[in-house]
């Protein structure tokens, strides 16, 4: 398991993203080892697990990992993906996975963070959903992962303008649950936990289950999906695409053309 701790007290699992460098982007790797390591405390009994970066994080996840996504021509966001894989384990794992946030949660690490069922943040953490600003056709399921976390206006907004919003909004919105000042955010998180790992793990496993299935029965006909599906290739095989890969690679600005 690269790039994450992992520990366990009791029925409380803690998994920390440990990428400093990469700011913990959710490369390949990085991301396999919260997978492992969720299914791990799935198999330890665990009744709860806390998602996290190490202590004082100034960035809790820098988002996909941009060197990792193909510069065009194939869907960056397949069914496949990484990324894909990470939201899919976190929302059918038994165990309540609550996202303990401080510092910034970018791209697909605010859809990571979106999955989880409990939010907890500090003050300072902000959240940005940035498709729009490396030109990237997001994909249906995660579009309806935000869409279950707030509003179609706020969506929008979060969608088109790239710009990182503050915790105190995210909170404001019910995008998230609590913002906790950053000295007591353990302590708010743990007693939280402490509480869920002491309540029926077969009931709480269930309605899991159901409020999941619940929350995703939307009817879209396959002439429906096939259009957006359709859509998303026009963005990946455009310029844009390519031009907001590169952008980021060589460290400069993008220039979107609308092609
Ligand atoms: C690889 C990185 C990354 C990174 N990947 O530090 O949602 S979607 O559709 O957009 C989806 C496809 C997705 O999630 O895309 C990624 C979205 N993420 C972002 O747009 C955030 C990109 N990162 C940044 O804006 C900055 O790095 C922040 C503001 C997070 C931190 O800025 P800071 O100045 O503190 P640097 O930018 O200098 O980054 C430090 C190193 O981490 C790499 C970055 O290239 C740099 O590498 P080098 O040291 O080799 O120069 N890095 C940052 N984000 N997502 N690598």
């Amino acid at each position: 398991m690269d790039f994450i701790k992992l520990a366990q007290d009791g029925h409380i699992g803690t998994i920390v993203l440990d990428n400093p460098k990469k700011l913990n982007a959710l490369s390949h790797d990085l991301v396999d080892g919260i997978i492992d390591a969720l299914k791990r405390l799935e198999e330890a009994e665990a009744r709860v697990v806390i998602l996290r970066a190490q202590p004082g994080a100034r960035v809790w996840s820098a988002g996909h990992d941009v060197g990792e996504l193909p510069e065009g021509g194939r869907d960056p966001l397949g069914w496949d993906d990484p990324l894909r894989h990470l939201v899919r384990t976190i929302e059918t794992c038994r165990m309540p996975v609550i996202a303990m946030i401080e510092g910034g949660v970018w791209g697909g690490a605010v859809e990571t963070v979106l999955a989880c069922d409990i939010v907890i943040a500090s003050p300072g953490a902000t959240f940005a959903v940035t498709p729009a600003r490396l030109g990237v056709p997001y994909n249906v399921s995660g579009m309806m992962t935000f869409m279950s976390a707030a509003s179609l206006r706020i969506v929008k907004e979060l969608a088109f303008t790239a710009a990182p919003i503050s915790a105190e909004r995210a909170e404001r919105i019910g995008m998230i649950n609590h913002v906790v000042a950053a000295e007591q955010l353990e302590a708010f998180t743990l007693g939280m936990a402490t509480t869920i790992a002491n309540n029926a793990p077969l009931s709480i496993g269930v309605m899991k289950e159901q409020l999941r299935v619940l929350a995703g029965a939307k009817p879209v006909s396959p002439r429906g999906f096939e259009k957006v599906q359709g859509l998303r290739r026009v963005v990946y095989d455009s310029h844009d695409y390519h031009e907001g890969i590169r952008a980021f690679k060589e460290k400069r600005a993008p220039v979107f053309t609308g092609r």
